[in-house]
């Protein structure tokens, strides 16, 4: 089969496998009606599931059946699932539009929107702590990236960032914090599913994730100038109507481009001494870096 057929066939089928594992863990519950409507909507029916697929892709590098990521993979879109609801409130990001639907709160209001956001993030941790590989190591793991040394951490330092002038080094802290810490959890949860690396091989996996999780991220950048609304799904041209500072208002769009490539390779090179095995991991990242939406 073509590698590229092959690739959408295995992603196609990733994707599927954990939007059943998010329905399920959403499935109709009693009581809070309103509540629960507004989580499901936020999560089922939309989104790439990077974040899963890299947790599918890490743990096949480990030797790790699908179904001992299931609950990695839910947990990390959860986790990233609240963050976009919580981004997209008007004391944050003040989007309207988010997976092409109206966002959360336009549909279900402000306090029910900031509500499912919480209600999403401790789903993650349940998911987590009830999944077939579960640890109070990958607990540690999920909650430091998503908390103020990782995801949190680097909202707040964007939110600060309106209108100043970072310097590329400050920039790619932010980025590293905001949607790094997610992704470098993501490729080491599920890596976690199956047999242990050693010290050097958790060494190459971190640097695999780090050059990806920045790529995910200029390629964000590059997007916000490129894309149309329509093509993204969510309101194009944000960041330089914010006034915030991005690797493409630093730096340029073709220097943007080249950083993409750089990393692109730095993935790559991370990954060689796994062989074969990283086959899903690498065709991951190179997905992320030719992105379009
Ligand atoms: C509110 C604590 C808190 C954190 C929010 C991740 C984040 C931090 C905000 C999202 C803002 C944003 C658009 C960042 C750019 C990168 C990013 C996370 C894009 C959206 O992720 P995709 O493209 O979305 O993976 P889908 O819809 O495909 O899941």
């Amino acid at each position: 089969m073509d590698p590229d057929v092959a690739f959408a066939v295995w992603s196609g089928e990733r994707a599927q496998r954990v939007e059943g594992v998010l329905e399920r863990l959403l499935a109709p519950a009693a009581g809070a009606r309103e509540l629960h409507e507004a989580m499901r909507y936020a999560v089922l029916g939309g989104g790439k599931r990077v974040r899963a697929l890299l947790a599918y892709a890490s743990g096949e590098l480990c030797d790790a059946e699908p179904d001992a990521v299931d609950a990695v993979a839910a947990s990390v879109e959860l986790i990233h699932a609240y963050s976009l609801v919580h981004d997209d409130l008007p004391c944050m990001d003040d989007d309207v539009l988010r997976r092409g639907n109206p966002t959360c709160h336009v549909a279900f209001g402000e306090a029910t929107a900031l509500l499912a956001g919480d209600a999403l993030q401790s789903l993650a941790f349940e998911a987590l702590a009830r999944g077939a590989r579960a640890s109070v190591a990958q607990a540690a793991l999920l909650a430091h990236a998503a908390g103020a040394s990782g995801m949190a951490g680097g909202q707040a330092i964007d939110l600060a960032s309106a209108g100043k002038r970072l310097d590329l080094a400050e920039l790619e802290q932010m980025h590293a914090l905001k949607t790094g810490a997610l992704i470098r959890a993501a490729v080491h949860l599920g890596a976690e599913c199956g047999r242990a690396l050693t010290r050097g091989e958790t060494g190459a996996l971190e640097r695999y994730a780090v050059a990806t999780g920045l790529a995910f991220q200029v390629i964000d950048d590059i997007l916000d100038v490129e894309g149309t609304t329509q093509s993204l799904g969510k309101t194009a041209g944000k960041d330089v109507r914010q006034g915030k500072p991005t690797y493409v208002s630093l730096k340029g769009l073709e220097a943007a481009r080249r950083r993409v490539e750089a990393l692109r390779g730095e993935a790559r090179d991370a990954l060689s001494p796994f062989g074969a095995r990283a086959r899903r991991l690498l065709e991951v990242s190179d997905w992320i870096s030719q992105r379009r939406h």
